[in-house]
């Protein structure tokens, strides 16, 4: 046997604590997600998505990080094994629902990175969180690294678009490049338009309580 072929066994020895992670995840998720409908009477998320990186993608990750393929390199520097994304409706509910993961003892962020404040030069933006959750298994319990993207519908039309366009496809031309960078500038326009066009819908709302209508 290879020592690649050694080394997946050994991370198909440990996907148990990524399933499980995941899990955990998508329950807490759940569960602010409906907190946050009973007490503010309003859903911040449009959707849900999550995976679980295939065996390929990592050692792929690894190799793009200049990393050979061991357990300790992915269990170290592949922190997106679990991977979850949320779409939000309006670019404010991505930092209340930021605030609320922050608080919550049952997902520990390790690290945040705000690319809506900084979108990267490609125009990619979303909000990242490193967190770990914890995994009670039979034998052991542990807590598990996962990221977390938190997005708007609109960054994430681009982002999955540009995913297959040029992210992971070797046929991207720095014409297309440029365009979907200028079409990920339209798109935050867009987003901020959306969140006046809520603003206006709030007051005349507000009027109507007040009876002034
Ligand atoms: P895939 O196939 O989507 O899983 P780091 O360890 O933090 O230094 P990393 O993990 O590359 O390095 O950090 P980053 O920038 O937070 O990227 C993590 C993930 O965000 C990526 O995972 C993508 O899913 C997404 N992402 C980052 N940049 C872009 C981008 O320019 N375009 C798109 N469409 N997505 C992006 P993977 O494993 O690279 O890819």
């Amino acid at each position: 046997m290879n020592l690649i072929d050694e080394e997946l066994i050994k991370l198909d020895n440990i996907m148990i604590k990524y399933i499980s992670a995941l899990k955990v995840l998508e329950t807490q998720i759940e569960i602010i997600n409906d907190d946050f409908k009973y007490i503010k009477k309003y859903n911040p998320i449009e959707h849900i998505k999550s995976r679980i990186k295939t065996a390929d993608n990592i050692m792929k990750k690894l190799a793009r990080k200049n990393y050979e393929f061991t357990l300790d390199n992915v269990e170290e520097h592949v922190k997106d094994i679990v991977g979850i994304r949320i779409v939000c409706t309006f670019k404010h509910d991505i930092y209340d629902l930021v605030n609320i993961i922050r608080k919550s003892d049952m997902i520990r962020v390790i690290n945040e990175k705000d690319y809506l404040k900084e979108p990267k030069d490609c125009g990619y933006m979303s909000y990242h969180l490193i967190v770990e959750v914890p995994v009670e298994l039979i034998k052991e319990k542990v807590w598990v690294k996962a990221e977390i993207q938190i997005r708007t519908l609109a960054m994430d039309l681009w982002a999955s678009l540009e995913h297959k366009l040029c992210y992971k496809s070797k046929y991207c031309t720095d014409k297309i490049e440029k365009r979907l960078t200028d079409i990920s500038k339209e798109l935050s326009i867009i987003d901020d338009e959306m969140v006046e066009l809520l603003q206006l819908e709030n007051e005349i709302r507000n009027e109507e309580k007040k009876g002034e209508l």
